[in-house]
């Protein structure tokens, strides 16, 4: 069978969270000799370690099935893919920054400026939308230093935990796309490697389902096993099971980590011992 070549960032703020996600599949990558591509026996699948920037023109060309990418780069590049998963992690956002000291009216104090950044397509559309007349200055790193330096008056970047911007003294004024980690696809996959992606994003499905869930297990007298069967959410209804003690049970069931310490409160209250807390590996519902 021919594998699903999946692209994957060789190095950079996204390669280690994409190299997990295919190992919680249970997908074991060996790094062929030149560690551009690696395989695995777990899986037909290959994988193309690459630059983030050529992902979304490797997927849309058929080089590479899918990839994993930050979705700014799948907006900026603008090739014909489908994001087909989004995955919560390399969250950030691309903003518009100027000078702190400025007293900023609104998009309007564009109009005439020069704002340098890496994201040319996404500002430049964004302009349009809002009817500003600015200056693109398209440069390739260390975007923040540009008003510093006199190359612009504002820029049009990646913020995180906006510490870049603080550091330049820069403020952010206007959030223009939120980002994450998403899964995108080339559009002409044949049945085959469509089947491939369904079973991988099905493995992804049953490890995102487990996340911050814990197996719980408590003993409980008989008569308070109403309420607290109750207070368990679980995933359908909870296990109960005779302990050897007369006159108690043991309850098994699943609960979210944030609901543990409200439940365990609660639980203690009716007079439950023993509470084990278990982690989840995978969940199929
Ligand atoms: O070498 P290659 O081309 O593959 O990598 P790269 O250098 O182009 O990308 P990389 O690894 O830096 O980032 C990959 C992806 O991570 C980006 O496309 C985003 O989708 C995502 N991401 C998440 C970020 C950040 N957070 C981030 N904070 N990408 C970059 N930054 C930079 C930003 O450019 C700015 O300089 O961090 C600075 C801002 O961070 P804060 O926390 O100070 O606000
Ligand atoms: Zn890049």
């Amino acid at each position: 069978m021919e594998p699903l070549k999946i692209a994957i960032q060789k190095s950079g703020r996204l390669s280690e969270k994409s190299q997990e996600l295919i190992a919680e599949c249970d997908i074991k990558i060996i790094q062929g000799k030149r560690k551009l591509v690696g395989y695995s026996d777990d899986y037909p699948i290959e994988v193309l370690f690459l630059r983030d920037d050529d992902i979304p023109q490797y997927v849309a060309d058929g080089v590479a099935d899918i990839g994993i990418v930050g979705e700014n780069e799948v907006l900026e590049k603008d090739k014909n893919v489908e994001i087909v998963k989004r995955l919560g992690f390399s969250k950030c956002r691309l903003s518009l920054a100027i000078p702190q000291d400025i007293n900023y009216s609104g998009t309007e104090w564009f109009n005439g400026k020069r704002i340098a950044t890496s994201y040319p397509h996404i500002l430049q559309k964004y302009l349009d939308e809002q009817g500003v007349k600015a200056t693109i200055e398209e440069i390739s790193g260390s975007v923040e230093i540009a008003p510093g330096i006199g190359l612009a008056e504002g820029i049009f970047d990646i913020v995180s935990s906006g510490g870049t911007l603080v550091s330049n003294r820069l403020k952010e004024v206007e959030v223009v796309i939120k980002s994450e980690a998403v899964i995108v696809s080339n559009t002409t996959l044949s049945k085959e490697k469509k089947a491939l992606l369904e079973g991988l994003l099905y493995r992804m499905h049953t490890v995102q389902q487990s996340n911050g869930n814990k197996y719980i297990l408590l003993n409980a007298p008989n008569e308070k096993l109403e309420e607290i069967i109750e207070i368990l959410p679980g995933m359908k209804s909870p296990t109960v099971l005779p302990l050897y003690e007369k006159g108690w049970s043991s309850i098994h069931s699943v609960v979210h980590e944030k609901e543990f310490w409200t439940i365990h409160e609660k639980l203690k209250n009716l007079g439950a011992e023993g509470i084990l807390v278990i982690p989840i590996e995978k969940m199929i519902m």
